[in-house]
């Protein structure tokens, strides 16, 4: 049996202890960072999307999933079905724990929902970085921002995680025996967990429960992204796209990913103050661009964090 020493740190307000948690144990678990306005807007536009998805046939399986499991399902994409997935995908407490973790820039490798259904299996135990190959990097080279968009209860497949694993440095082999405990955690919680800590859905027992989590993942820029956001966002999302989310999205960059050895440009701007900021003009029309941005280039560098 593999050694472990860890425990689950308790739900906290404060970020600085949050940040302490995940670098000691590999998870934090963060209450009141969404209003209730937004997280009622996330759970009603996912569970609608997961409804359109379903009565179009467009369902895909996971591999990692349990597989003869009907109940579950999984929904990809998500950052292009409603603009409010934007707000947590780029979401400061979010971006901050990120950064802690894996530095800046990063990319955001998906943002992708599971919800698991009455019944629903457990999924294979697993660490998220389980497509870099071994020896691993001395630090995580990802990290995931999970949203608890109902709440996650031992009984309903709240998430179950393997405190201290994370040290352990190598993936769960197949028959691993150790205990994985369920986060429970109410709707709205955010818990973050570095891509080294072995975790699975827990089994929903229920019999008229549905439990969706929103997982955020996020890489250091040198991975590929698991959704290619170049053919599957939908446009608008880029086109009024934050900073923040462009360098996540991978449409602004540094050392990598470039075009013609520069930065891709941002996209055209509805907002006059933003053309203005950096001399340009920009009008109702939108099409006035920012040109890209060495300046940023300059700050990553300075950073030191480019791959
Ligand atoms: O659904 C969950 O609770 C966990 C999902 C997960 O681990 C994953 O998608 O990698």
């Amino acid at each position: 049996m593999a050694e472990l020493t860890g425990a689950l740190p308790a739900i906290t307000s404060d970020l600085d202890q949050a940040e302490r948690d995940l670098r000691e144990h590999g998870l934090c678990m963060v209450s009141g960072v969404l209003d209730a306005a937004t997280l009622s807007t996330v759970h009603d536009e996912l569970y609608k999307a997961a409804a359109s998805d379903r009565a179009r046939g467009r369902e895909q399986k996971f591999g990692l999933d349990y597989e003869h499991d009907d109940t579950n399902q999984r929904v990809w994409n998500v950052l292009s079905r409603n603009p409010v997935f934007v707000d947590l995908a780029e979401h400061p407490a979010a971006l901050r724990l990120v950064r802690a973790t894996i530095g800046w820039p990063a990319l955001l490798g998906n943002l992708s929902a599971n919800i698991t259904g009455p019944g629903g299996g457990e999924m294979v135990l697993h660490a998220d970085q389980i497509f870099v190959p071994e020896p691993w990097p001395a630090e995580p080279q990802g990290v995931n921002v999970s949203w608890c968009v109902d709440d996650f209860t031992a009984d309903n497949g709240a998430t179950c995680v393997v405190p201290g694993s994370h040290l352990l440095h190598r993936v769960p082999q197949a028959d691993e025996d150790v205990e994985a405990v369920p986060l429970v955690a109410p709707a709205g919680t955010m818990v973050v967990f570095e891509s080294r800590l072995w975790h699975r859905t827990g089994f929903n027992r229920t019999t008229d429960q549905r439990r969706a989590g929103i997982f955020g993942w996020y890489t250091r820029p040198i991975y590929r992204t698991q959704e290619n956001w170049f053919l599957a966002l939908d446009p608008s999302i880029r086109q009024f796209a934050s900073e923040d989310l462009l360098v996540l999205l991978g449409s602004q960059a540094v050392g990598l990913g470039l075009v013609y050895g520069a930065s891709p440009p941002e996209p055209p701007y509805d907002d006059a103050d933003a053309g203005a900021e950096v001399g340009h003009t920009s009008g109702a029309s939108g099409l006035a661009s920012n040109p890209p941005g060495p300046h940023r280039d300059a700050a990553w560098g300075v950073r030191g964090d480019a791959p």
